[in-house]
């Protein structure tokens, strides 16, 4: 468990599982829930025992983005500097989230809203419940993308769908994200966890190093030219050559049998 209430927190077989616990709020962050998600994310990166990360939150919705209460101008002496807000809380946990190098499940359970939906869109692979809803709120309270959601949805979607989606804050449903691309998988919502689970697992057994590597490989090419990229792919290889997993996967292969990686 973690020091918070607002996330729970378990370490099994290697798998990390956050759990976004204010179910009340659809899991909305409050300053509390930012630091023990990003003390989380810090411990994943810390941690050899960790081989992947689970993000999932309780209750009906996956995360509704900032916590409204929060902002309310009624309550405030003038307006807040958001700019601040996500420096401070936001960009530190989505740029521990991209440099992290093991792989990070979204297994998204309900709606997931404004900087919900982009923390969900910033992990490697996605997961969605049919029944979940991936809403750019922003546009509806006078705010524009944040939590790297503006870099995520115009490179996994084209600018046609990523300003549709920014500036008409219409519900996305998890089968219409999937069918455009924007993430990996939507499942039975009965099957969602068992289905992000069994993932997890695959991951937290296989060779960490080369699944690290693969997705800065991927990352990397988001913005190098062909020819910078073949340069990362050769430096890539040249450490996963030499990681143990590696030895273990090619000797498996000629002994016929499933490799046993370590992580090393
Ligand atoms: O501020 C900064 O630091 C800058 C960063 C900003 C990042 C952002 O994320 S800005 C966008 C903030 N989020 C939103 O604008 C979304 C607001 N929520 C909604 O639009 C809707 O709640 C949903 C579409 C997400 C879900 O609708 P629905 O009908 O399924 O549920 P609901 O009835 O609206 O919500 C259930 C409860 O959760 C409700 O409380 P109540 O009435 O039962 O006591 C509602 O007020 C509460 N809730 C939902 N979202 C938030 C929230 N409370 C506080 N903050 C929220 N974001």
């Amino acid at each position: 468990m973690s020091d918070s209430d607002s996330i729970l927190l378990t370490l099994s077989e290697g798998v990390l599982e956050i759990t976004l616990n204010r179910p009340e709020r659809l899991n909305a962050f409050n300053d509390e829930m930012h630091l023990a998600l990003r003390a989380a994310f810090q411990r994943a990166h810390d941690e050899a025992e960790v081989r992947c990360v689970l993000l999932t939150g309780a209750g009906r919705g996956f995360c509704a983005g900032q916590d409204l209460g929060d902002r309310d101008p009624r309550k405030m002496d003038g307006p807040p500097d958001l700019g601040h807000t996500l420096e401070t809380f936001y960009n530190p946990t989505l740029r521990l989230i991209r440099a992290l190098e093991k792989p990070v499940i979204a297994a998204v359970n309900g709606v997931a809203a404004g900087a919900g939906a982009n923390i969900a869109l910033a992990c490697d692979i996605v997961f969605a419940a049919k029944s979940a809803r991936f809403i750019q709120a922003f546009s509806k309270i006078g705010l524009s993308p944040d939590a790297g959601g503006s870099w995520s949805l115009s490179r996994l979607l084209g600018e046609a769908r990523a300003k549709g989606l920014a500036l008409t804050a219409e519900p996305l449903g998890a089968e219409q994200a999937e069918a455009w691309g924007l993430i990996w998988k939507a499942v039975e919502d009965a099957e969602l966890m068992a289905v992000a689970r069994a993932q997890a697992a695959t991951f937290a057994s296989g060779p960490t190093r080369g699944l690290g590597l693969t997705k800065m490989s991927i990352q990397a090419a988001a913005t190098n030219s062909f020819d910078a990229q073949l340069d990362v792919e050769r430096d890539n290889q040249r450490i996963a050559g030499r990681s143990e997993d590696y030895a273990e996967g090619v000797i498996a292969f000629f002994d016929k049998r499933t490799p046993e990686f370590k992580g090393k």
